[in-house]
């Protein structure tokens, strides 16, 4: 994969698909090679949850879906077990407010791509002290995928984290679909993550497709408005 500058990064996040074997019906190799065809920009393997696979199954899965995402150039991060991103070569790995602090799991990964979960600004801001190379921030809207959710907070948590300098990637996540996308993007945010929207959608290219012109539209013409105005 060629990530090389920070905008580059940047530019991955736009469309940024979450999955692991519990959050679709059919095989989540068909699913991702999909989204993939649909549009996605970064994957993230992220097996939590009732059923989830674990060690060796865990791993070989994860496998699959890396080898998948490197024959189509698509980035592939691995949620919160630092060491299966370490054996597995990663591009990088996700983290949450109850993992080990970013300056830790930087000193483990080098300079591979370190998400950091943030529920409010002060969690956004000691990230990027940590040296976090972008912020996952929400959940912006309700979401049924994940079982200890926090109350959604709408897109202003993004607002907020962008008028008070954060200025690394940012990616809302939780709820996001069709119809919410564009105001996540109006709000700040690089780019939006999902799970369900793609995941459970009775078609995965088509969902991720009409995703990815949305986030396009919106976030061409927010780069206008701010070119001219
Ligand atoms: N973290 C905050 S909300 C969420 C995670 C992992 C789940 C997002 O899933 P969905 O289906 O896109 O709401
Ligand atoms: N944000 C992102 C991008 N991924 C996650 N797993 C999360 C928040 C909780
Ligand atoms: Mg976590």
């Amino acid at each position: 994969m060629n990530m090389t500058t920070k905008e580059d990064l940047r530019k991955a996040l736009k469309l940024y698909f979450i999955m692991g074997s519990n959050n679709c019906q059919a095989r989540p190799q068909e699913v991702l090679e999909e989204a993939i065809k649909g549009g996605i920009t970064i994957f993230q393997f992220r097996e939590k949850g009732t059923g989830a696979l674990k060690d060796r199954k865990k791993q070989e899965l994860a496998e699959e879906l890396q080898f998948i995402c490197q024959k189509h150039d698509v980035p592939f991060i691995v949620d919160d077990d630092v060491d299966l991103a370490l054996i597995l070569g990663a591009d990088g790995v996700h983290i949450g407010q109850d993992d080990e602090p970013v300056e830790a799991v930087r000193s483990k990964i080098g300079d591979k791509i370190i998400g950091v979960s943030a529920y409010t600004f002060e969690e956004a801001e000691q990230a990027v002290r940590g040296g976090a190379d972008y912020i996952g921030a929400g959940p912006i809207f309700p979401t049924q995928s994940k079982e200890d959710a926090k109350k959604a907070q709408g897109t202003q948590m993004i607002k907020k984290m962008r008028n008070n300098g954060i200025q690394i990637p940012i990616v809302g996540i939780g709820g996001i679909n069709l119809e919410n996308a564009a105001g996540v993007i109006a709000a700040g945010a690089d780019g939006i993550s999902v799970i369900s929207a793609i995941a459970s959608a009775e078609n995965v290219t088509l969902a991720a497709e009409t995703l990815r012109n949305q986030i396009r539209y919106y976030s061409f013409g927010i780069a206008r408005f701010f070119r001219f105005s």
